[in-house]
């Protein structure tokens, strides 16, 4: 099952169930999506839901949002091994942090964002003026209700300036969290299982002027962590009253000269949830 957020032919906001080529409007019964998620078994309340009559769209008539309202954003780190040996690689001082995370019992957690601020599917995504080194970092992204249950399942772009991040792993927060860092999108899948979303693929094609200039591919299943313990920890001393967005980390990362560069455009797809094009500005 996929929500999503979306602009309606006259431009109001909305959310709903996308069924086939269709987008059915939840937003008369249900004050937000967030709200959804709070539910103790949404899909048999999706599934119990009578539909008929419910206001609805072709999806290629609306515009998609991130699906997300109130939440914040999160991510993990170093959750990969690829990506930890690609930050030891790049590091100027402290490589051995990323050695250490990986196999710690306490995983790398950072903020990336307030919900305001995530960039939705065909939105342009940021590369900062003041970087020389810009990569997108494809990443299943997990919707957690205000328990800290896994409620469902996105795609997120976690965008870094690796030479700033290289250059002092205090500046992690520059490198990180700025202008159109952050995209989620285009739905949130309910009803998957971790072990079901450990199986899917996630591709990532990066395409300059028409032309394919990276392409590469991996699975969530090799996570080293599991989602709970990712979630557990993230919750542990904090309360997320209105839910918040959790991304896994990267596990494909682009060869070492290579950076993205204005009007790129970033093409992330995971096999059960679908595909976010973003374009890429300089902000
Ligand atoms: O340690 C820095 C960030 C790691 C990260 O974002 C990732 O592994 O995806
Ligand atoms: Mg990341």
């Amino acid at each position: 099952m996929k929500l999503c957020r979306f602009l309606t032919t006259a431009g109001d906001p909305s959310f709903g169930l996308i069924h086939d080529d269709s987008v059915v409007e939840l937003s008369d019964r249900f004050a937000r999506l967030s709200e959804l998620f709070e539910v103790d078994d949404l899909k048999a309340l999706i599934a119990g839901l009578n539909l008929k009559g419910q206001r609805h769209f072709h999806v290629r008539d609306v515009k998609l949002l991130a699906p997300i309202d109130r939440q914040e954003v999160w991510a993990a780190g170093v959750t990969y091994l690829r990506s930890k040996t690609a930050r030891m690689d790049e590091s100027q001082f402290g490589a051995v942090a990323y050695d250490r995370v990986y196999d710690a019992p306490r995983p790398e957690l950072f903020f990336k964002s307030l919900p305001d601020k995530v960039v939705g599917p065909h939105d342009a995504i940021g590369i900062r003026a003041d970087a020389q080194w810009s990569v997108p970092e494809p990443e299943l992204a997990l919707v957690l209700n205000s328990r800290g249950d896994v409620v469902g399942y996105t795609i997120g772009n976690d965008m870094s300036s690796r030479d700033i991040e290289g250059e002092n792993l205090l500046y992690l927060p520059q490198a990180k969290v700025y202008r159109r860092s952050c995209a989620l999108g285009p739905c949130v899948v309910v009803g998957a299982s971790e072990a079901d979303a450990r199986v899917w693929e996630i591709h990532m094609t990066i395409e300059r002027k028409g032309a394919v200039v990276f392409k590469g591919k991996t699975t969530p299943g090799q996570i080293k962590r599991s989602f709970t313990e990712l979630a557990q920890y993230l919750f542990r001393s904090q309360e997320f009253q209105r839910g918040a967005v959790l991304l896994t980390g990267a596990g494909i990362v682009p060869p070492d000269d290579f950076t993205l560069r204005a009007d790129d455009c970033v093409h992330i797809e995971i096999s059960g949830i679908g595909r976010l094009d973003n374009p890429v500005t300089v902000v």
